[in-house]
């Protein structure tokens, strides 16, 4: 194969010239294709094969120890002027950058195969998707590639009829932390990442090229591209409407995306269009409208088990490639979590000693295609997308953040979204647990200055004459005690339910400085076992904790000086005016 677009043969043959493959394979896609660089990666030992009577199809890919998350302190935005970038991204100039780059780059292929993958994130026939053409000497990469996107000769054939593609060029190096870097030239729709084989850092699809570059397009284009979940929930009269979730990575978006209802929620049931993604279009009819750009998931395995997530348990018994995780004696997939069996040998092949940690790593994957979710919906292939009720920010916060809370209008939305803050996880490097400000928990993934992209949140809400209704949830709330106080997983659609009522019925509210609580009524807590207290405190605002949060929010909003908006800042200010004239916190609203 090769290809009649100029542009990209010509990358394709000044890319081989940097970096000296051996060989240069374009990847049709194909179902022999990926089974040939199975068998390639199972003789060389990149893969393992899983017990293959209890997990058929199913694969273990060990990382390098040092290349286990995204590594966000050598992750860069490089645009010509650096306050483009922002406070919110590391910087470097373009010039600078490319010539480390192609320092780096020099040569690293030489008795490698260079695969070309040209992709699409989302449905091939979307106007809403976009196309892009990843090189890398990676065949890890490319298997996650084919699971994780439409990949291959369709693909191609987009491209070489719409001329336009992202380019992204990866190897995996010599996997040194020291030399490792994760580009990105938002003018140049290009990436550029080397030393690294993880998710996030080296398919670059994902995060690199559906949201930070996206994110750029999506602002000169006039759509959002974010890290949000897209789900469809169907009542017992067989409506569906449609919700976008951002929470930060491994805050339990695929578990949400794929929720079973509870006992009490007969004739519910949830469809999950995406788990990670979401492109958002406001269109002629005055609504947003939603695609997953995505084709599969890349999630966390450790906590996934037939009662966290059945979907999700049942989804990666078969066909799924597995990264890091323990196995067992027989050689099946172990994980901290899981419901049985014992783990023999640890995600770095030593056998298991509890001194050592946990057996599985806490970030490790699992690969698998969409499809196998048996809760997949099948709109996720309409190239229309769909219209999205309610937009919900999450965070894992351990106090301050209610349960739920809604936002008055968009402009205090934005500000809810804007204002977002989380525990970090293992899903990146760093110390974990620490209350990091992640507004619409793009903290990691926004291609341009945070200031610029709120400012964009609320050019979009004008464009927009049905807005969907904006929530705040936090499931994470910590008792007394120190355990959640809210149950979570398949209970947190007693939560959705209110917000669709919000969005379409006629569900009360209490209004408060703060945004919208649901009435204790109005929220379905039948067969939970919640104190009042409890349930009082998950219903509640404190005032003395709002004080500190929103004195932490404008601390947040000062690094980027005077580039906040007028009227994000005029909205902040009203919140906090509000918050300290112990504005009445018991009026009903509809
Ligand atoms: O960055 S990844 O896509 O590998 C995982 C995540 O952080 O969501
Ligand atoms: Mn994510």
């Amino acid at each position: 194969m090769s290809t009649s677009n100029q542009e990209l043969a010509r990358w394709v043959e000044d890319v081989a010239g940097l970096t000296q493959p051996d060989r240069i394979h374009w990847c049709d896609g194909s179902e022999a294709e990926d089974r040939q660089l199975i068998e390639a990666m199972l003789a060389s030992g990149e893969l393992e094969e899983l017990n293959q009577d209890t997990h058929p199809n199913c694969y273990l890919h060990r990382s390098n120890p040092a290349d286990v998350a995204r590594v966000e302190h050598l992750t860069f935005v490089c645009t010509d002027e650096e306050e483009e970038a922002g406070p919110n991204n590391h910087w470097m100039a373009p010039d600078e950058a490319r010539r480390k780059m192609r320092e780096l780059f020099e040569g690293c292929m030489k008795g490698r195969t260079l695969y070309v993958v040209p992709y699409c994130m989302g449905p091939v026939d979307s106007p809403l998707s976009r196309c892009g053409v990843e090189i890398t000497d990676s065949p890890y990469v490319v298997i996650n590639m084919k699971r994780m996107t439409r990949m291959g000769r369709d693909a191609l054939a987009r491209i070489e009829q719409e001329g336009s593609f992202v380019r992204g060029l990866h190897s995996t190096g010599e996997l040194d932390p020291e030399r490792r870097f994760i580009m990105h030239f938002p003018q140049d729709l290009e990436i550029m990442s080397y030393g690294s084989g993880y998710g996030g850092n080296a398919l670059l699809g994902k995060k690199c090229h559906a949201l930070r570059i996206a994110s750029h397009q999506a602002r000169h284009e006039g759509w959002l591209a974010e890290h949000m979940l897209i789900v469809g929930i169907q009542n017992p009269q067989g409506e569906t409407r449609y919700i976008a979730a951002a929470f930060p990575s491994a805050c339990g978006k695929t578990n949400l995306a794929m929720l079973i209802p509870p006992e009490e929620y007969k004739g519910w049931k949830i469809w999950t269009v995406g788990d990670d993604i979401a492109w958002l279009h406001p269109r002629e009819d005055g609504r947003l409208w939603a695609i997953n750009p995505e084709a599969g998931y890349f999630g966390v395995v450790p906590g996934t088990s037939p009662k966290t997530n059945p979907n999700a348990y049942e989804m990666i018994q078969r066909d799924t490639l597995f990264t890091n995780v323990a196995v067992t004696k027989d050689n099946q997939p172990w994980w901290e979590g899981s419901p049985d069996g014992e783990p023999a040998v640890d995600w770095q092949g030593r056998p298991h000693d509890p001194a050592n940690g946990p057996a599985a790593h806490p970030n490790s994957r699992f690969t698998v295609s969409a499809r196998q979710n048996p809760s997949w919906s099948e709109v996720a292939e309409d190239p229309r997308g769909v219209p999205i009720s309610a937009i919900v920010f999450g965070g894992r916060r351990k106090d301050t953040m209610p349960l739920v809370l809604q936002a008055r209008d968009w402009d205090h939305g934005v500000l809810l979204g804007a204002g977002m803050a989380s525990e970090t996880t293992a899903a990146a490097t760093g110390k974990k647990g620490v209350v990091r400000r992640d507004p619409m928990a793009m903290k990691p993934f926004c291609g341009y200055n945070f200031a610029d992209y709120f400012g964009h949140w609320l050019d979009i809400g004008d464009k927009l004459e049905h807005p969907p209704e904006i929530f705040h949830v936090n499931w994470f709330q910590r008792g007394e005690d120190g355990g959640f106080i809210w149950p979570g997983f398949s209970e947190n659609l007693r939560v959705l339910e209110w917000m669709l009522e919000r969005a379409h019925g006629d569900a009360g509210a209490v209004e408060t400085p703060a945004g919208l609580l649901p009435q204790q009524t109005e929220l379905n807590t039948e067969g939970l076992d919640l104190s009042t207290t409890e349930l009082e405190d998950l219903l509640s605002i404190d005032p003395a904790a709002w004080d500190q949060e929103m004195e932490a929010i404008g601390e947040f909003f000062a690094q980027f000086g005077g580039r906040i908006p007028d009227r994000l800042q005029k909205e902040f200010d009203r919140v906090r005016r509000a918050l300290s004239d112990g504005e009445a916190v018991t009026a009903s609203a509809r």
